[in-house]
């Protein structure tokens, strides 16, 4: 009578989903931000919540207005639904404005557990719009970066964060040495999604590097790259991945994801985020 595969018998219950929370910008055009996020959560079986840092007008030809939120409202957000939904790691993403910065850091400091989280520093957009204020840049090393367990510069990131020119691999690994050593308690996964050779490297505390090659896939499709990547890095991290192990799978799961993009509109396309619901899969490909 039961044949279905997805039968399960009461008495092996599915058990409840990990809860993670991002907290990014929106981007209408789904290719980015939390909407981009959420997908990447359920694509690893993760229930995602969300929070709102910033309001953006946009498509895949690229950014054209960006309205911060109200600091209070998110504060605001961000207590009501951690305290009924508390979550087993946090991603953040763009954070527009110092006011913004200092609002998602007052959040941090009160969730005490050691939860992972991850800080995807979204300060440009890839059509070149500037999505963090000079001041809220400024405030990041003081305030925020001690807060955050990991961080997914890509090149362009890397340097403006560490102030070091990167222009090859050894810069990128001087680069995150310079950041390693400013901030000691940081794994730094410097992404190479967006050069000739998509080489990633990961610092951790205390000093040792590792590199993660791929191969390069050519697509025009690549809106959201690094929100995919910095999600689903948490997303391995939350499953229980050891930190290595987590960029590795992370790596896979947007390669495919780029593979794979259905080439939507007219500019830089989507990914194609929720592939593994598709095959059955959660994220490891
Ligand atoms: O990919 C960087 C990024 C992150 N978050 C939001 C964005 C963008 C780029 O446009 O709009 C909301």
């Amino acid at each position: 009578m039961h044949s279905s595969s997805h039968f399960v018998p009461e008495t092996d219950p599915i058990p409840p989903p990990a809860v993670a929370l991002t907290i990014a910008g929106f981007d209408p055009s789904s290719g980015a931000g939390v909407t981009a996020d959420l997908s990447v959560f359920a694509a690893h079986g993760i229930f995602g919540t969300s929070a709102i840092t910033a309001s953006t007008v946009q498509s895949t030809m690229g950014v054209a207005a960006v309205r911060a939120a109200d600091p209070a409202w998110l504060l605001r957000t961000l207590e009501f639904v951690s305290t009924d939904l508390p979550a087993a790691g946090v991603k953040v993403g763009m954070l527009a404005t110092d006011p913004i910065v200092r609002t998602v850091a007052e959040f941090l400091l009160t969730a005490q557990e050691r939860i992972p989280v991850v800080f995807d520093p979204v300060i440009r957009s890839s059509s070149g719009y500037e999505l963090l204020d000079p001041a809220a840049l400024r405030r990041l090393h003081a305030d925020f970066l001690p807060l955050v367990g990991w961080i997914t510069p890509n090149w362009a990131e890397l340097s403006v964060l560490s102030g070091v020119r990167v222009r090859t691999i050894e810069d990128v690994s001087r680069a995150a040495d310079v950041l390693g050593k400013q901030h000691p308690g940081l794994y730094i996964v410097a992404t190479g999604g967006d050069q000739e050779e998509p080489t990633d490297l990961l610092r951790a505390p205390g000093g040792a590097m590792q590199t993660f090659r791929a191969e390069r896939v050519e697509t025009t499709s690549t809106h959201g790259t690094g929100c995919a990547f910095s999600a689903a890095l948490l997303s391995r991290l939350i499953l229980g991945d050891a930190p290595a192990k987590a960029v590795a799978n992370a790596k896979a799961y947007v390669t495919e994801a780029l593979r794979l993009a259905p080439g939507l509109g007219h500019g830089r396309g989507p990914l194609d985020l929720l592939w593994p619901l598709r095959k059955g899969r959660r994220g490891n490909c």
